[in-house]
């Protein structure tokens, strides 16, 4: 047996920005949101009645923190020296916060002596919260908007994979994109593409048929980890992955 490990370039399906116009199909699952945080408002005093300058020495350097369900789902970068902080260099993304939850909006001052909490507000996301912008009364008389609204997509298959002499294994797979909703996983082993098996085909006819999936689709039969097969069409179509997805892809939702 060999123990040189050889290394198969990894390769990847088509990915593209999400078509601008018509419904998606599926449409963007009820389980993840994008959510953005656009501005906020702060009161010209701090909490304990002095001016920012006499407290601080300066405005507020302000940030926000958003909590789903006790966990942090995620917090802004600092705005610099501001009452009326907008927070555009932080990207909106796709995050798992779904109807019921139970959201907790807090604005902080980011100060390197003791960051201290400016305000916040604590709510249950309703439907008709999703969509518009949502403009929160915070304690400590100051605000945040942000926006919550269906996730964004991108378009493709969803797959990564590896070929190798008579073979081909997916490397990895992005959640909720046409691979998973088909059933692909990471590992498995392609062993017939298009109605012919894999070792009867050269690695030009497997990475052509892969990298260029037509609108009907790609039947395939694999075989996963546990030794089961698996027949399953993959076809593109929209990917609505989560923000902690996004570095790994080579676009972005938008
Ligand atoms: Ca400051």
């Amino acid at each position: 047996m060999c123990a040189c490990a050889a290394v198969f370039p990894e390769l990847s399906t088509r990915f593209e920005k999400a078509p601008a116009l018509g419904t998606l199909d599926p449409p963007p699952p009820d389980d993840r949101h994008f959510v953005r945080v656009v501005k906020g408002r702060i009161p010209p005093r701090a909490r304990d009645g002095r001016t920012w300058d006499q407290a601080f020495g300066s405005l507020p350097d302000p940030y926000v923190r958003v909590i789903v369900n006790d966990v942090e789902l995620f917090k802004t970068k600092s705005a610099s020296d501001t009452l009326e902080p907008v927070w555009d260099t932080t990207p909106g993304g796709n995050y798992k916060i779904q109807l019921g939850d139970k959201v907790e909006v807090q604005l902080w001052n980011n100060n390197p002596l003791a960051d201290g909490i400016i305000g916040k507000k604590e709510f249950r996301l309703e439907a008709e919260q999703l969509g518009a912008e949502i403009d929160l009364e915070l304690s400590g008389e100051s605000g945040v908007t942000i926006s919550i609204q269906p996730a964004k997509a991108i378009w493709g298959a969803g797959f990564w994979y590896e070929l190798r002499r008579g073979g081909a294994r997916v490397t990895r797979v992005v959640d909720a994109s046409p691979a998973t909703r088909a059933g692909l996983q990471q590992g498995d082993e392609i062993v017939i593409l298009e109605g012919k098996p894999i070792e009867a085909q050269t690695v030009d006819e497997v990475r052509s048929t892969l990298s260029a999936i037509p609108t009907q689709g790609v039947p395939m039969t694999v075989r996963h980890k546990d030794g089961t097969t698996l027949e399953l069409t993959v076809k593109e179509g929209p990917i609505y992955p989560l923000l902690s997805d996004y570095a790994s892809l080579p676009v972005t939702p938008e």
